[in-house]
């Protein structure tokens, strides 16, 4: 199979995020990239296809102000890194978003990722990998991974969050679409609810999206991934929501993998995207569900056989130390 990563996906640095009341470490280290790197061999760096694909799913108002906003940081004066502190949450009118706040507040969900001036470049070659990867398979490869970092399945069309900026599995799906596959399926195993991806397809019938998550009543990111959340307009039925509680292990999620798995196969993907996090293994720092290793290999061997053509994309998973392995399990699964 094969694997897309770019070296400048490691240089996105945050130092902390705001969280629990006050500032922590970051918990999406360039590190993790090492040590996949590590774990897998042959990997390749993704040619450069461009902004076109990027912005078939993203304004190009908010791909600028990722740019701008972490220079303009600096040129106030202000010392950290890039985090919001004021949201146009409240219905309101047009905005001058000429300070920096402002610009940066408008197109955020969370203050839990910091914008730096290197987030853009590897925001950019993380969607560049996960485009590399839709072009082999598209071209013929029964699966290919994307060896994304920072992640992708917070963000939407015009907001950053979740420690994600660009939402790689959209960019592939939206590729793949606009490749001439007619029907993609996204299946979001990722331990939290991918809200951007499904607020980008929300409305779309021809993109399904089905995610396995903890309980947004429990866990980030809260207000979105309750299993009465289905889509809407023409995207009717074409969104499926799987909430799980603390503690789930290999079986319960197993079965809800099977659910999900019907549905895709009902409506019909010429191609199938994976949001791959491992947050749900049981020593994650931040999260609380109770995969193992192996758990991974059995997921994506149960994948595999459905017989789609298959981009996995790399979303989270934290506990450094285990990652490398992790994701070894669930390649070999495929
Ligand atoms: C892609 C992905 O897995 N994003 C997860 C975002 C979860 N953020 C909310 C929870 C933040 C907890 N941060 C703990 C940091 C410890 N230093
Ligand atoms: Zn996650």
């Amino acid at each position: 199979m094969r694997i897309f990563t770019h070296p400048l996906q490691a240089a996105h640095r945050p130092r902390d995020e705001f969280h629990n009341g006050g500032l922590t470490p970051y918990a999406d280290v360039p590190e993790r990239l090492a040590l996949m790197r590590a774990a897998l061999g042959g990997i390749e760096t993704p040619p450069d296809a461009g902004m076109a694909p990027i912005l078939a799913v993203h304004d190009a108002a908010y791909c600028q102000a990722l740019q701008d906003v972490p220079h303009l940081w600096c040129a106030a004066g202000r010392p950290g890194d890039a985090i919001p502190y004021a949201f146009p949450v409240a219905r309101r009118r047009a905005l001058s978003l000429s300070r920096v706040d402002a610009l940066l507040g408008a197109h955020a969900m969370d203050t839990v990722t910091p914008l730096t001036v290197d987030s853009w470049a590897a925001a950019y070659w993380s969607s560049q990998s996960a485009l590399a990867a839709t072009a082999a398979v598209v071209g013929g490869d029964r699966s290919a991974f994307a060896l994304s970092r920072p992640p992708g399945h917070h963000a939407g069309r015009d907001y950053c969050g979740g420690y994600c900026h660009l939402n790689h599995a959209a960019v592939a799906a939206q590729a793949a679409r606009d490749a001439g596959v007619a029907r993609v399926a996204i299946l979001d195993i990722d331990y939290h609810h991918g809200n951007g991806t499904q607020d980008i397809f929300w409305e779309r019938g021809d993109v399904f999206y089905a995610s396995i998550h903890a309980d947004p009543a429990t866990d980030f990111p809260f207000y979105w991934g309750h299993a009465d959340e289905v889509g809407a307009d023409g995207g009717a039925g074409a969104t499926l929501n799987l909430p799980l509680p603390h503690g789930t292990t290999l079986d319960a999620f197993r079965a809800a993998q099977a659910t999900a798995l019907d549905a895709i196969a009902r409506f019909g993907p010429g191609l199938l995207v994976v949001s791959f996090g491992a947050d749900t293994w049981e020593g994650d720092p931040i999260s609380r569900f109770a995969l193992t290793t192996p758990s991974y290999t059995t997921l994506a061997a149960e994948i595999a056989g459905c017989g789609w053509p298959t981009v996995i994309v790399m979303e989270g998973g934290y506990a450094v130390e285990a990652l490398g392995h992790n994701v070894a399990s669930f390649l070999a699964g495929f």
